[in-house]
C-alpha cells in the first residue's frame, strides 16, 4: 500500500455524498485535499471539520464543472502548493429525472450532460497534463452500474454513465506509456442526496428508492476509491462494479418491504 501523505488530491463534488465520505477517507491518511463544489459553505463547514478532526490542509473551490472557463482558471490559478496535484476524483454528477425519453425534459438532459460528460473532461483536460509532465498521478472516475445496464426511464442519465466509461477506457488507452494511472468506480445504490436532487427536492419520492433495502452508504465507496489508490504504482484498477448485497442488477432489487 502506498502512502498518501500530503498527497494532493482534488475531489469535485466534495460538497456532498460520496465526495464528501472520499474527503474524510483521505483527510485521515494525511493527504492535502482541494475541494470543489459549487455550495461554498458546505465546504467550508466540511475542511473546518477536517482540520479540527485530522488537521488536514484544505484548498476549496467554488465551482461549476459545467462551466469550462472556470475550471480551466481555477485549475490554472491554484497557488504553487496546490498545483500539483496527484489524485483528480472526478466525482461530482448528477441524475435528473427519471422519464420516457420521448418525454423528458431538455432541461434535465443537459444539466446531466454538461456536469457528468462535459464537466469530467475539463476537468479531466485542464488537469491530466500536468500529471504527464511530472511522470506522476492518478484519476478515478465516478461512474455507476447505470453505465453498464440500461434501466426503464434512466435513458439520458444512464447514457451519461456509459459514457464516463468508455471515457476511462480512452484515457486509459491515451495514457499508456506514463504511469498515470485511471480507475472508474460503478457503484449501484448509495444512499445520498442522489435521489433527491433527481426527483427535484421530492423528498418522500427520493426515501422510497431505499425502503427495505440496506443500501451502500458512501463510506462504503470511498473506502473502495482509497483502496484503489493505495495500490503499488504498478498496478492499476481499471473498473470496480460495487452494489449492495439487496441489489443484483439495475433493477433488481430485494426489497424486504
Ligand atoms: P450527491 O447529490 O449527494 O452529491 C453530488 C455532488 O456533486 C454534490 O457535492 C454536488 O455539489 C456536486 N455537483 C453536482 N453538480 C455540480 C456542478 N455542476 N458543479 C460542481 N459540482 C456539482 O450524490 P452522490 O454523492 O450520490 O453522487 C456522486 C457521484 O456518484 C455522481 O457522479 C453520481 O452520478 C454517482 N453515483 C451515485 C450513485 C448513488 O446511488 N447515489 C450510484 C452510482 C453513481 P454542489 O451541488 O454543491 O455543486
Ligand atoms: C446511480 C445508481 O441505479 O440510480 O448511478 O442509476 S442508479
Amino acid at each position: 500500500m502506498i502512502s498518501l501523505q500530503n498527497q494532493i488530491i482534488l475531489i469535485t463534488g466534495a460538497s456532498s455524498g460520496i465526495g464528501t465520505a472520499c474527503a474524510k477517507v483521505f483527510a485521515g491518511a494525511g493527504a492535502r485535499l482541494i475541494l470543489a463544489a459549487r455550495r461554498l459553505e458546505r465546504l467550508q463547514e466540511l475542511a473546518a471539520n477536517l482540520r479540527g478532526e485530522f488537521g488536514t490542509e484544505t484548498y476549496l473551490l467554488q465551482l461549476d464543472v459545467r462551466d469550462r472557463l472556470a475550471v480551466e482558471s481555477a485549475i490554472s490559478s491554484l497557488p504553487n502548493a496546490w498545483s500539483e496535484i496527484d489524485i483528480l476524483i472526478n466525482n461530482a454528477g448528477l441524475s435528473r429525472g427519471l422519464d420516457k425519453l420521448h418525454e423528458g425534459s431538455f432541461t434535465d438532459w443537459e444539466e446531466m450532460i454538461d456536469t457528468n460528460i462535459k464537466g469530467l473532461l475539463y476537468l479531466t483536460r485542464y488537469v491530466v497534463p500536468g500529471m504527464v509532465k511530472r511522470d506522476r498521478g492518478h484519476v478515478v472516475n465516478i461512474g455507476s452500474i447505470a453505465g453498464h445496464q440500461t434501466y426503464p426511464n434512466g435513458n439520458v442519465y444512464c447514457g451519461t454513465k456509459a459514457a464516463v466509461r468508455a471515457i476511462s477506457e480512452g484515457l486509459k488507452q491515451d495514457l499508456l506509456g506514463t504511469p498515470v494511472r485511471v480507475t472508474s468506480v460503478d457503484p449501484g445504490m448509495v444512499e445520498t442526496e442522489f435521489s433527491d436532487v433527481r426527483f427535484h427536492g421530492d423528498s418522500d419520492r427520493a426515501k422510497k428508492v431505499y425502503q427495505g433495502v440496506q443500501p451502500l452508504t458512501p463510506e462504503d465507496v470511498a473506502d473502495v476509491i482509497f483502496f484503489c489508490t493505495t495500490r503499488s504504482p504498478h498496478v492499476n484498477i481499471n473498473e470496480v462494479v460495487l452494489m449492495p448485497v439487496d441489489q443484483a442488477s439495475a433493477t433488481l432489487v430485494n426489497r424486504r418491504t
